[in-house]
């Protein structure tokens, strides 16, 4: 079997494991990744020979190309994700688990000879920056050259992940195999002891780049409570006063709500002398500095967002990141060799190619491109990139804020008025669920911090967990919560986009107590005039629906978090049910 390993590496560990993994699958070739640009262009070649990748127009994006999936593996697939803890009870009630002694046995029956033909990529990345001692070093196995091609984008990979790597055992083994993309064979095994990965069956994002919400957020999670750090799905922004003072921000929404598009916004001309930067759009690490801050630090590399949605009107920073060397999974293209998705320039096109190389004509009930079609894109391409992504020790966070997307109920922004009430809320948040996982789209489900899909222990202790940071935090952010999504006669009461820079700077006035707030029982939401609207061309009415709280509604809402709560049994925090009994008491 050819192998291309000695000139990289001489870990002996690593080298045994890939060994015996190899013995398992049953490659071809091993092929170890260096992150050159000499392999991302042999890499390249060999995807288009496949058939795998499809060159777009070069002009109009140069170094661009499409990849189009099974239409049986377009998105995550919750009920075929497992953690794989010794306990049932350590994984907890929101998770799907298998024993892991269940899990190997049933997943290497499947990875056994399973790259027979193929290729066995060896993808060794980092999540963090290079040489941090808070990033952890990742190996992903796989036979897929779109996965390593997506890997080489969204983390840092190849040869500095060996040098950082040297000849330490401490790294997360990834397996990997695309198999006959069967869902009835697909399975996302994640065991936090071991600190590895088996994911067999899909070639999609979040079930196969098994940087990002595998290690980055499952096992992250689950080292973050041994470690005394928190892993979570949030963006991290710095917004940039007039004055010069930058203010860091971190905010979960769960998938396909609004974190990108949050963490790339451009502020609106009324907020002259303001601006955004992105460090993150997906994951952060939080950690407590010397300072007792809590320090941010965004493990990615790239971008692996929405499509649909993404426009020059609504986000001209990801269009300009997406302008090239951007892989495109799922859209649809123009007869030039354009990709083009639902919002993108009205609808201009009477012919498209959509998301499954079908002929798509104007008029056509089906969406051309999928709705959880996706760019893969590097955050060097963003024009607004922090200048502290790769700062070791990451940003000092000022506020966190929690959101969902919620038709109903949840008001524009509202206040915690302490850590535990901040916790309360997030752990609380519900969202109507999206196209990044298969199942039912538009149904209300809590997903607390918008980690219900990706906490790798007992959310119960997760909980506990956040509560328990507030100890090392001497100097805690302040805690919001967030809903861009209200609407009303099916139509969005808030304008959103770069138009919550108005929230957002209440937010910043807020951490910093610059501005008062008004109290209500579920917290303190903006005084009259406080949320600067000038320039907006919204009804007065409009803002009234749009951060209305109504007594009943909430009711409903705190006894709906009430069963969401009872499955913990003594593993929730009684902190969290306190919160709960003390907030329905204030709204009696
Ligand atoms: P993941 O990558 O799945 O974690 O998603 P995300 O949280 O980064 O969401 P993203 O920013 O990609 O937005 C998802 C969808 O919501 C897109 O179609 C956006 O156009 C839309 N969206 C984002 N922000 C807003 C907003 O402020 N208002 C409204 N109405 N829609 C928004
Ligand atoms: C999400 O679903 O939250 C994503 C996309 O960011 S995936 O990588 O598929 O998880
Ligand atoms: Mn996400």
């Amino acid at each position: 079997m050819a192998n291309t390993a000695t000139n990289l590496t001489t870990n002996k560990h690593l080298l045994a494991w890939v060994g015996e993994m190899a013995e398992l699958c049953q490659p071809d070739a091993v092929v170890w990744c260096d992150g050159s640009e000499d392999e991302r262009k042999r890499l390249t070649e060999f995807a288009v020979s496949k058939g795998i990748l499809i060159p777009l127009n070069a002009e109009k994006h140069p170094g661009c190309y499409l990849h189009r999936s099974n239409p049986n593996d377009v998105a995550r697939v919750e009920h075929l994700t497992f953690i794989c803890t010794k306990t049932k009870e350590e994984a907890g009630p929101t998770n799907n688990w298998m024993a892991p002694d269940e899990a190997y046995g049933k997943l290497r029956g499947l990875f056994k000879g399973s790259m027979a033909g193929r290729t066995m990529y060896v993808v060794p990345y980092v999540m963090g920056p290079l040489g941090s001692q808070h990033s952890k070093v990742g190996i992903e196995l796989t036979d897929s050259v779109y996965v390593a091609l997506n890997m080489r984008i969204m983390t840092r990979m190849g040869k500095g992940a060996l040098d950082m790597l040297g000849d330490g055992n401490g790294f997360n083994r990834g397996l990997h195999c695309t198999g006959d993309l069967n869902p009835e064979r697909r399975y996302i095994c994640h065991f936090p002891q071991d600190n590895a990965i088996w994911s067999f069956g899909s070639g999609y994002g979040g079930n196969a780049l098994l940087g990002k919400k595998c290690l980055a957020l499952r096992i992250g999670s689950y080292l973050g409570k041994k470690e005394g750090w928190l892993a979570e799905h949030m963006l991290i922004l710095g917004v940039e006063s007039p004055e010069g003072q930058t203010t860091y921000v971190a905010a979960a929404f769960p998938s396909a709500c609004g974190k990108t598009n949050f963490a790339m916004m451009i502020p609106p001309k009324r907020f002259k002398g303001w601006k955004v930067y992105t460090v993150g759009d997906d994951i952060a690490w939080l950690r407590v500095g010397d300072d007792g801050r809590l320090w941010a630090v965004n493990p990615e590399n790239g971008y692996f967002g929405v499509a649909p949605g993404t426009d020059w009107a609504s986000n001209p920073n990801a269009m300009k990141t997406i302008a090239k060397d951007t892989l495109f999974t799922n859209v649809a293209v123009t007869k030039d060799g354009q990709v083009w998705w639902e919002s993108m320039d009205g609808n201009t096109h009477d012919e498209l190619t959509d998301w499954q190389g079908k002929p798509w004509k104007k008029g056509s009930p089906d969406k051309a491109a999928h709705p959880n079609s996706r760019f893969t894109a590097p955050a060097t391409n963003n024009p607004i990139l922090s200048r502290n992504v790769n700062d070791p020790e990451g940003v000092p966070i000022s506020a966190i804020i929690f959101g969902g997307r919620r038709s109903d109920t949840v008001p524009l922004v509202m206040q915690a008025f302490n850590w535990g009430h901040g916790v309360f809320m997030g752990a609380t948040i519900g969202s109507e669920t999206t196209a990044a996982a298969t199942g039912k789209v538009g149904v209300v489900r809590r997903d607390p911090m918008a980690m219900l899909p990706f906490c790798g222990y007992n959310m119960g202790d997760y909980f506990a967990h956040w509560l328990e940071m507030q100890k090392k935090v001497s100097n805690p952010p302040k805690i919001f919560l967030v809903n861009w999504f209200r609407k009303k006669d099916g139509k969005f009461l808030w304008p959103g986009y770069g138009e919550n820079m108005r929230v957002l700077k209440w937010i910043v006035d807020r951490a910093h107590v610059r501005v008062g707030a008004q109290e209500t029982p579920l917290g303190w939401v903006p005084k009259e005039g406080h949320i600067d609207l000038s320039g907006l061309s919204i009804s007065p009415e409009q803002v009234d629906a749009a951060t209305n709280i109504d007594v009943d509604e909430w009711k409903k809402e705190l006894e709906s978090t009430s069963e969401f709560f009872q499955q913990f049994g003594d593993r929730l925090p009684k902190a969290l049910e306190l919160q709960r009994q003390l907030l329905l008491a204030r709204l009696a």
